[in-house]
């Protein structure tokens, strides 16, 4: 732990110094201009934040460190056996800045499995809920349960010193990662297989273990896990549960607080709960049409129907991409190296021949293609995991590393409390008329 520990140390003191530096003689350039509409319209386009982890470009999509998702597909070390990246590799190469040798790898395995014992008292708060409680209220309780634990929180009341706050924001959030999987498998569980709750493998690697302890054995199941938990870890820091992850750990609140707001953000239908959304979209439209292998023109008319009714087409469109989501392709080469023949696999397929010219033709969206969500849903049911409602809980178990690292980042540079100026709509008028 500590080899990790002081290497991040290390990097953060570098850069914080060269922030200073850049920031004393470039402090006053102008980045950027802010247009009316912008402000009105989410913010789009303007530029509010740093985040170390990863980039977005509109046209290729996420890169992790400077790496693209091939990239981290073909260079993170695997699992024996295995082809897709560990997501300890990506995790180290988002807070460090390198990429991991296989010995770091395999340290990070051991950390996190040293650390995710789960006090029963979680577990408890967790059954107070009915059994009905969508699973994402259910990973946030259950988070905001294990929040006892803090070692920043214990420490802030115990008077730390700022100089110290990286260091206590960094234990939680590798006791919270470490957790994770083991709450989210238990939410699973207990919803779905009548509590029949398994225990942890210590000989396998995190995402392993996750497929594990959810019930899911097949060699293959764990390595869609392996990818699953690479594509969603992160996606700069403007999503809405990465940017509220950062802006409540801005207040200090400590990373089980922070993350916990984030996974709400993550809970909404325009983030990450499109991806249940997605398949039951499918599963309606399958109804509806008393097919399982609906045709394009079918499907066409289906989504016409759904715009219609004043609904979005979900897992289309996006905030800031403006191509097919590389983490949609990533799936895609997934499903027909594994499932080549599933039926829903290819209606998933279908639809993406179908929707983008029909969206396009609409004239008013800026993306008509896929995101990462368009996808996951299908690869899933293929193995026997129909229960949609869970699947946000996998993308935030991935999103957590993305996030927790990124809150490191925030506290060993040591950023400030988020603040943004709002203003109302009479001063805008007034500015107009120049009052
Ligand atoms: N289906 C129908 N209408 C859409 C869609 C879509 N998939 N995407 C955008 N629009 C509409 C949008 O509602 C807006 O309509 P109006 O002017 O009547 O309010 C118009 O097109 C312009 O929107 P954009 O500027 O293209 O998109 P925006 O940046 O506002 O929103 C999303 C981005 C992702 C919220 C939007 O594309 C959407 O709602 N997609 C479906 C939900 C989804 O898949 N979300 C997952 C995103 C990825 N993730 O995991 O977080
Ligand atoms: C994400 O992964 O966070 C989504 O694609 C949404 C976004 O980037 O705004």
């Amino acid at each position: 732990m500590g080899i990790i520990k002081d290497r991040f140390k290390e990097k953060g003191d570098a850069l914080a110094a060269e922030i200073k530096d850049l920031l004393k003689e470039h402090g006053t350039t102008k980045i950027g201009e802010v247009q009316l509409s912008q402000v009105y319209q989410g913010m789009r386009g303007i530029t509010g934040l740093v985040t170390e982890t990863s980039l977005l470009d509109a046209q290729e999509g996420i890169r992790f460190r400077g790496y693209s998702i091939p990239e981290l597909r073909e260079k993170l070390p695997k699992a024996e056996g295995g082809t897709e990246p560990l997501p300890e590799g990506l995790f180290y190469l988002m807070l460090i800045g390198e990429l991991p040798t296989e010995a770091d790898v395999e340290h990070l395995t051991g950390v996190w499995q040293r650390r995710s014992h789960v006090p029963n008292h979680v577990f408890a708060t967790i059954e107070a809920l009915p059994a009905t409680t969508h699973p994402m209220t259910q990973f946030v309780v259950g988070i905001m349960a294990l929040q006892t634990e803090s070692e920043f929180s214990k420490r802030y009341a115990a008077g730390m010193s700022k100089k110290d706050y990286w260091d206590a924001v960094f234990d939680d959030s590798m006791d919270l990662i470490a957790r994770l999987p083991r709450i989210a498998a238990y939410i699973y569980r207990r919803k779905y297989k009548n509590g029949d709750h398994i225990q942890p493998n210590g000989l396998l690697d995190w995402a392993g273990n996750f497929a594990h302890m959810m019930g899911y054995s097949d060699e293959s199941f764990k390595e869609l896990m392996r990818l699953y938990m690479v594509i969603h870890a992160d996606h700069e820091g403007g999503n809405v549960s990465a940017h509220t992850t950062h802006l409540v750990g801005s207040a200090l609140s400590d990373p089980y607080l922070s993350l916990a707001a984030g996974m709400n953000g993550l809970a909404g239908p325009l983030h990450g709960l499109a991806n249940q959304e997605v398949i039951k979209w499918i599963y309606e439209m399958r109804e509806e049409l008393k097919t399982e292998a609906p045709t394009s023109e079918q499907i066409a008319d289906y989504v016409k129907k759904t715009l219609e009714g004043g609904k979005v087409v979900p897992g289309y469109g996006h905030a800031v991409l403006r191509k097919t989501d590389p983490r949609f392709t990533a799936q895609m080469e997934f499903g027909k190296k594994h499932m080549p023949d599933d039926p829903l696999v290819q209606t998933v397929w279908n639809v993406y021949e179908t929707v983008p010219p029909i969206l396009q033709s609409l004239g008013k969206i800026k993306n008509p293609w896929p995101n990462v969500d368009a996808h996951s849903g299908a690869l899933l049911v293929h193995y026997g995991m129909v229960e949609y409602e869970f699947y946000t809980v996998l993308f935030g178990v991935s999103r957590a590393l993305g996030v927790l690292a990124s809150l490191c980042w925030d506290r060993v540079l040591n950023f400030p409390l988020e603040r943004p100026k709002s203003i109302t709509t009479d001063l805008v008028k007034k500015w107009l008329k120049g009052e």
